[in-house]
């Protein structure tokens, strides 16, 4: 496999980085000028793309590596690749599902409680000195809210059943009812949002889902209704988002992501009733470790001939 070309696009672990140094040629194309040279030198040779949520191949790249066979990519979204083009020419595309559900669920129920509960307001409040100075301001209860899921899948179901057993009401929208959900069904966001306190973003990003929260969405939701968004920066209509917390129109917010990482709107930084989380949904070193171990995994099953473990197509 050491003759392998493989190009590297994203910032990923460094486990992953050295091992894919191990096993393979590796280039490091994170950087678009280095890129641009490593096509410009290598691409009759990369036969694999490894890409992350902060980066994937684009039509142009895809089309500049005539040899590229696969792309393995260390995340489970995978809105950063070009997935039409990597169809178009018969490219192979696998992403990380699964392993990470239990992480980014488990992170949910965190941002929730560090929003309703103002966690991180109150661990400022006693690092300041504040408490000396009087009784802190009371909060609100997590435990039998209704909680509205923006897209059932692997994770938003994992979020539900968390916050079950929390005794929470959930209710859900995605794109077709599913039959088989004892949860109540909203055919839109603008309903579920309505019906909902804590209304969590968790649907893959795709052309439909960009900015499915907007001004709509979060005028229903409401001034005591809290977004979290675990999902994509992207999901949300940002300054909309932004202008509603400043307003008031909305309760608050957690956020793991943002439309432009790693850049955060400042505005956001004087309000307390949000908790802003530098993308970590998956960011424990078991759960990454795992991420790293199947992105590997796929690339030497599709080398080595053998079925993909979790292939998109
Ligand atoms: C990233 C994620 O993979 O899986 C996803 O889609 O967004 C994260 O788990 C992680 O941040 C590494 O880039």
């Amino acid at each position: 496999m050491g003759t392998i070309s493989v190009l590297l696009v994203a910032k990923v672990m460094p486990y992953l980085e050295q091992e894919l140094e191990k096993r393979y040629k590796l280039f490091r194309g994170i950087d678009p000028s280095q890129r641009a040279a490593i096509v410009r030198d290598h691409s009759a040779s990369i036969r694999a793309v490894v890409a992350s949520s902060s980066g994937g191949p684009d039509a142009a790249l895809i089309e500049a590596l005539p040899k590229l066979e696969i792309v393995s990519s260390f995340s489970v979204g995978v809105d950063k690749i070009d997935l039409e083009k990597c169809k178009e020419k018969g490219i192979r595309v696998t992403n990380t599902p699964d392993v990470l559900t239990d992480e980014v669920a488990d992170l949910t129920i965190g941002l929730i409680l560090a929003v309703l509960r103002r966690i991180c307001e109150c661990d400022r409040y006693v690092r300041s000195g504040n408490w000396k100075k009087g009784d802190y301001k009371l909060t609100t209860k997590f435990s039998g809210k209704t909680v509205g899921i923006l897209g059932l899948g692997r994770i938003g179901a994992a979020v539900a059943k968390r916050a079950e057993g929390f005794d929470c009401k959930i209710c859900y929208y995605s794109r077709n009812e599913k039959p088989d959900s004892k949860y109540k069904y909203y055919p839109t966001v603008v309903e579920l949002a309505s019906n909902c306190d804590v209304l969590v973003v968790a649907c893959p990003l795709t052309p439909e889902t960009h900015h499915i929260i907007n001004r709509e969405v979060i005028n229903a939701l409401g001034p005591k209704g809290v977004l979290i968004n675990i999902g994509r920066g992207k999901h949300v209509d940002e300054p909309e988002l932004v202008s509603a917390l400043l307003e008031g129109r909305l309760g608050g917010a957690g956020l793991d992501v943002f439309e432009n990482e790693p850049h955060v709107p400042e505005e956001l930084f004087g309000l307390e009733n949000v908790v802003l989380l530098p993308h970590v949904g998956s960011a424990t070193v078991e759960t990454r470790t795992a991420m790293a171990n199947l992105a590997l995994d796929n690339l030497e099953a599709h080398f080595l001939g053998k079925p993909l473990l979790t292939p998109l197509f």
